[in-house]
């Protein structure tokens, strides 16, 4: 599959694609309050932002109005639509970008739908109540992605007999519900949600099965970019992590390419991810 319908808007699969994060939250973990001035979301430095992600080569602008870092505080609905709605209305009226949300409410995914989204990027993958008939109800693709426990505890001693096999159990499952409320099989993606309840170990042996994953015949989505994997691995902050996450960008497309798979990269680092994909697809 090379393309993918968002909307009014078609996405290019046949390179891997460019996920550029916009965290409308103050406290994410690498990048929180960013957009934030006095207290409050800035609308303008927050289209700046995307004009900037845009400008280095970004395919799709993935915005979040729930921080999911553990130990971030809960988001209402309100507070969300109100982070998540203004931002995807003023980008699809200036960009022609092809606007992701991330978000796992049912108001906010038919809201950000009637607003001009193009995906519905869901870390509990649609698993919240009124979700799944929101999500079906818009026509985008949807990204499921696999999560253990929640937030909050996922990170106290994650455990499983064989993490790629679970995981893609559990993708499996969550993607014949999807189906079976309607949503066709062309508009999934699936993700196997780096750092989401997962050791390093867990991480890696994930990471490496990516080529099995994307050989299931769904675009697969990978977010690396800064997390603590990477921390683990370079013992680095949350700062130094740019190297090893476009590292493990070109990595993650290796290993899609061999699948003959396709790939989208959810990143903070637009402007060097363009980059390295460009050199590595000119040396393939
Ligand atoms: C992911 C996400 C991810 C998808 C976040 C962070 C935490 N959505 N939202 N996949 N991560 N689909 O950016 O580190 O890995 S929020």
């Amino acid at each position: 599959m090379t393309q993918l319908k968002c909307g009014s808007k078609v996405l290019d699969l046949s390179r891997p694609a460019v996920m550029g994060i916009l965290n409308a939250t103050p406290d994410s973990f690498s990048d929180g309050g960013q957009l934030y001035s006095d207290g409050q979301l800035s609308h303008s430095k927050t289209l700046q932002a995307v004009e900037l992600m845009l400008a280095d080569g970004a395919d799709i602008i993935d915005i979040g109005g729930e921080s999911t870092r553990p130990g971030a505080k809960p988001v209402s609905v309100d507070q969300e639509l109100e982070r998540v709605i203004p931002i995807v209305e003023a980008m699809a009226s200036r960009f022609d970008a092809i606007i992701s949300v991330d978000t796992s409410t049912s108001q906010v995914i038919s809201e950000a739908s009637a607003a001009g989204a193009g995906i519905i990027n869901d870390v509990r993958a649609l698993q919240r109540d009124g979700a799944l008939q929101a999500a079906a109800n818009s026509g985008l693709p949807v990204c499921l992605m696999h999560m253990q426990n929640q937030p909050n505890s996922m990170q106290h001693n994650p455990q499983y007999k064989d993490v790629v096999s679970e995981v893609a159990e559990f993708l499996a499952e969550r993607k014949t519900i999807c189906v079976a409320a309607g949503i066709s099989e062309e508009q999934i993606i699936l993700d196997p949600g780096f750092g989401f309840g997962k050791t390093l170990d867990h991480n890696l042996a994930l990471f490496n099965g990516l080529s099995r994953l994307a050989a299931e015949g769904h675009p697969v989505l990978a977010g690396v970019s800064r997390k603590s994997m990477i921390g683990q691995m370079l013992d680095s902050d949350v700062d130094n992590r740019l190297i090893g996450s476009v590292t493990m960008a070109v990595l993650a497309a290796q290993q899609v390419a061999a699948a003959q798979g396709s790939l989208i990269l959810r990143v903070h680092d637009v402007k060097e991810t363009v980059q390295a994909l460009s050199v590595w697809q000119q040396s393939r």
